[in-house]
């Protein structure tokens, strides 16, 4: 089989290679079984007051240290730091849930319908960089895991209105299969949706989304002070309240404390 599975820490030089043909590579046991339990426990509580539907909840990890931890989790910032550079932000975190049995979600792009982001030129520029943490085993199909289209950040073409329409399958739909512990790391121009859950418990995956430090946070209109008076100096830094020293970007700012 093939899988972009790639190895704690540092970019390497393969991972950019992977990340540059794929648009998105997995990195194994990054959670403890004990650790994505806790995360999942978390989610849980969390989604018991929506109703028992797909759904997301942002800023989770404001009020969750088991979330919060992962804003800036040692053995993946380092491939954030290496595929965005030495300055980008937090732009939201939001935590899914898929109900048990619940079908296939739609095929998108990640971005924003206010502003294309395909519009900004081609190939489509990475500026949303997510972080997707498996909470549950998806070790196989159909067990809520995500599918992505290999590559398809690059195609001029949008996929076609008849798969998008019936959200029916493609033959090069790639399902993550990966432990529950496991970090996806995609660019927002891969295609992607949410596979089917045939599962009896409901599927939670929770996902952190790394932005240049001048796009707006799509989680938030502004941070929790609260928040950010407890949290650490690199976590104020991740949610944008870094100090600039002139103009708003207009130069340049001290690299995030890492
Ligand atoms: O299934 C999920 O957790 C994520 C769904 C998705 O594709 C998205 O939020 O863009």
């Amino acid at each position: 089989m093939l899988e972009p599975v790639v190895a704690k820490g540092q970019l390497t030089e393969t991972d950019r290679f992977i990340f540059e043909s794929w648009g998105y590579f997995v990195i194994p046991n990054v959670l403890s079984k004990e650790e994505a339990a806790e995360a999942y426990d978390v989610s849980q509580r969390l989604h018991e007051s929506r109703d028992r539907e797909f759904g997301q909840i942002g800023r989770t990890y404001e009020s969750e240290p088991a979330l919060e931890r992962l804003i800036d989790h040692p053995d993946v910032l380092p491939k954030v730091q290496g595929l965005l550079g030495d300055r980008f932000v937090l732009q939201a975190g939001w935590n899914t849930m898929q109900p048990a049995h619940a079908g296939n979600g739609g095929w998108h792009q990640d971005g924003s319908s206010a502003f294309d982001f395909k519009d900004l030129g081609y190939p489509v520029p990475l500026i949303q960089l997510r972080v997707s943490y498996l909470l549950t085993d998806q070790t196989v199909p159909g067990m809520g895991n995500m599918e992505l289209i290999p590559g398809s950040h690059r195609s001029r073409v949008p996929l076609p209105d008849s798969i998008r329409q019936s959200k029916g399958d493609i033959g090069i739909g790639h399902v993550i299969c990966a432990e529950a512990g496991s970090a996806l790391v995609f660019h927002n121009g891969v295609w992607h949706r949410t596979f089917r859950h045939d599962g009896d418990y409901d599927r939670f995956t929770t996902h952190y989304v790394y932005s240049p430090p001048w796009v707006r946070a799509a989680d938030r209109f502004g941070n929790d002070p609260e928040f950010l008076e407890r949290t650490t100096p690199l976590r104020r830094a991740l949610m944008g309240e870094f100090a600039r020293p002139d103009a708003p970007f207009g130069a340049n700012y001290e690299p995030l404390p890492i």
